[in-house]
C-alpha cells in the first residue's frame, strides 16, 4: 500500500483520472490511497490567498509559503517513511527509474506548484525533491502530479494483472517495444508479417528482439548506448542496419 497526499489548489482536476480504469481498482483493492488537500483551505487570511505579488516587482504571482506549510502539518509526514515532492519545471526530469525509487516509499507528498512559481522557502524548508515530467510549462503542476501517481501505481504489486505486468515493460527492458498485431492478419490489404502466423517461436521471438533493436536504434539510439547487447544482438542489428533502418 502507498499513499499519495496531493496538495493543489485545484483538487477537483483529479476526479476522473482517478475514479477511471486502474487507478479506480487500485483505490478499491486498498493498494494505493490517494489523498487530496486543498491549500485554499489552509489560507488563513479572509480572503484564503494562496498567492501575492513578488517581492522586488515584476509580473506575476508566486504562491504563498504559509498555507502549503499548515497544510503540510496537516498531512503529518512520516519522516523516513515519506518524500515530499514539489512538481515544477526546474525539477530533475521524472523517468521510470525513478518511479521504481518513488514506488519503495510509503507516503509521496506531492504539492502542485503554480502561477510563477512558489515563494523559495517552500524549496528550501519543505520540499525534499524537486520533480519535472518533462521540459515545457504547464498552467500547473496537478497533471504532472497525475502522471506520477500513474506511473509509481502501476508498479505497485497487483495493480497491473498477470498480463500486463511491468516487468517486461519496454522502459525497463532498456528498449522499444517491438510492434503488435491483433486479428484480423489482413485489412483493407494490410497484412500482418507472416512470420507471426507462422507458429514457430523461435522466430517470432528472433524478429521481435530485432524489430525492438531497430526501433530502439532508429529513434532512441540514446537507449541503445546504455544497453548491453548479446552476440545476438548484435547479429540482428547488423541485419537491421543492412536491411536500412525504420521510417
Ligand atoms: C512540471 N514539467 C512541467 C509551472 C511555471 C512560468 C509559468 C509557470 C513552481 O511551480 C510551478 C509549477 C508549474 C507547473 O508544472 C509544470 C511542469 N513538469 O509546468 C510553473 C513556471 N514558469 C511553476
Amino acid at each position: 500500500m502507498i499513499r499519495f497526499d496531493i496538495l493543489s489548489v485545484f483538487p477537483e482536476m483529479f476526479s476522473s483520472p482517478l475514479q477511471t480504469s486502474l487507478l479506480k481498482k487500485a483505490q478499491e483493492k486498498g493498494l494505493i490511497d490517494v489523498r487530496l488537500w486543498d491549500i485554499r483551505q489552509y489560507a488563513e487570511d479572509k480572503h484564503r490567498m494562496t498567492d501575492d505579488a513578488p517581492y522586488g516587482g515584476g509580473g506575476g504571482m508566486v504562491m504563498k509559503v504559509e498555507p502549503i506549510d499548515r497544510a503540510l502539518s496537516a498531512v503529518e509526514p512520516v519522516p523516513g517513511k515519506t518524500l515530499v515532492i514539489l512538481l515544477t519545471p526546474q525539477g530533475e526530469t521524472f523517468n521510470q527509474q525513478m518511479a521504481e525509487q518513488f514506488s519503495q516509499y510509503s507516503r509521496l507528498v506531492l504539492i502542485c506548484g503554480h502561477y510563477e512559481g512558489v515563494d523559495e522557502r517552500v524549496r528550501e524548508y519543505l520540499v525534499e525533491k524537486e520533480v519535472s515530467i518533462g521540459d515545457y510549462i504547464l498552467t500547473g503542476g496537478e497533471l504532472s502530479a497525475l502522471v506520477l501517481v500513474d506511473a509509481v501505481s502501476r508498479l505497485i504489486p497487483g495493480v497491473l494483472g498477470n498480463s500486463e505486468s511491468a516487468a517486461c515493460d519496454s522502459f525497463s527492458m532498456g528498449m522499444l517495444e517491438y510492434p503488435h498485431y491483433t486479428r484480423p492478419g489482413s485489412y483493407r490489404g494490410w497484412d500482418v508479417p507472416d512470420v507471426l502466423l507462422s507458429g514457430n517461436h523461435a522466430e517470432i521471438q528472433r524478429w521481435r528482439r530485432k524489430e525492438s533493436l531497430k526501433r530502439t536504434w532508429s529513434r532512441r539510439p540514446d537507449l541503445l548506448e546504455k544497453l548491453v547487447l548479446s552476440e545476438e544482438d548484435n547479429r540482428l542489428l547488423k541485419e537491421v542496419s543492412q536491411d536500412n533502418g525504420d521510417r
